[in-house]
Formats: C-alpha cells, sequence, structure tokens
C-alpha cells in the first residue's frame, strides 16, 4: 500500500440521517490521509445554521465515530474554530464537499484544503421530504 499523501485530514458537518452522500465523502477523505478527523455540528450550532436536525448530536457522533475509517469526531460548535482546530490537531489537509467550493480558502494559510464533488441525488433534506410525501 503506498504511503497517503496527507497525515491528518479534517472535515466538518452535520451528518444527520446518515447517508451514502456522507459515507462516500469520508471514505475518500480517508484514501487521501493516514487519519481522518470530523468535527459534528452542535444541535445548537445547527440552531445558528438555520439546519433542524432529526437525530440529535451525540448519535450523530457515536455514528460517525463508529467508522472504520474515523480517527476521532470533536464537535463543532461554531463558525470560527476550524483554523484553531487545524492548528491544535496538526492537521495538513482540509476536505469539504463541493457545495462548499471556495468558502474556506482562507484555510490555505494552514494547510491544504480540497473540495471534492457531492454525491448527487442525496440528501438529508431529500430524504425527509421523501418520508414525507409517502
Ligand atoms: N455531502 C456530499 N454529498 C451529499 C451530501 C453531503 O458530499 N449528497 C458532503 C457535504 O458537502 C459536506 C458533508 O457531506 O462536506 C456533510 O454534509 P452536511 O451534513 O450537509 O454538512 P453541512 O450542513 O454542509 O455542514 O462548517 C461546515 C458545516 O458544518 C458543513
Amino acid at each position: 500500500m503506498n504511503a497517503k499523501k496527507y497525515k491528518r485530514a479534517i472535515t466538518y458537518g452535520t451528518y444527520d440521517l446518515f447517508h451514502i452522500g456522507h459515507l462516500r465523502l469520508l471514505k475518500r477523505i480517508a484514501d487521501m490521509a493516514d487519519e481522518l478527523y470530523v468535527a459534528v455540528s452542535s444541535d445548537e450550532f445547527n440552531a445558528l445554521k438555520g439546519k433542524k436536525c432529526i437525530v440529535p448530536f451525540e448519535n450523530r457522533k457515536e455514528i460517525v465515530e463508529a467508522l472504520r475509517m474515523v480517527t476521532k469526531v470533536i464537535r463543532e460548535d461554531n463558525w470560527e474554530q476550524k483554523k484553531d482546530d487545524i492548528q491544535k490537531y496538526g492537521c495538513d489537509l482540509f476536505v469539504m464537499g463541493s457545495d462548499w467550493t471556495g468558502k474556506f480558502d482562507f484555510l490555505k494559510d494552514y494547510c491544504d484544503v480540497i473540495y471534492l464533488p457531492r454525491t448527487e441525488g442525496v440528501s438529508s433534506t431529500e430524504i425527509k421530504q421523501e418520508i414525507k410525501d409517502r
């Protein structure tokens, strides 16, 4: 197995109603780095983001923590913590899905920043709507 390019990657998200789009993103990041840290948005921060979660933070955290490719889960409590997290944990890679393209380029001062294509046709919002329409 050839050495991976990065030592420690970090990514941020709500991860509500965990689905294949979330999994594919985390798998692709894990293929790039030896370790993968995931910052899962707290319920309070989601309220700030205007997102109403179905699954409470503790359960969303436990699901992501159980994934083989995830090294550690931390809480995401605000928009401002990314720089400090990257420095505190010594991350050399920050990754988000392409719906965030360009939004976190300021982090390029601290680590590499990569946006990966989203998995089309699935989102927590679409899942909720589909259940409602049944
Ligand atoms: N994602 C994806 N494909 C999908 C849905 C989501 O690749 N079909 C990615 C998103 O681009 C994001 C991650 O999965 O990188 C988590 O998505 P959400 O749980 O929707 O997170 P979000 O609400 O975008 O929160 O500070 C950043 C925010 O916390 C991101």
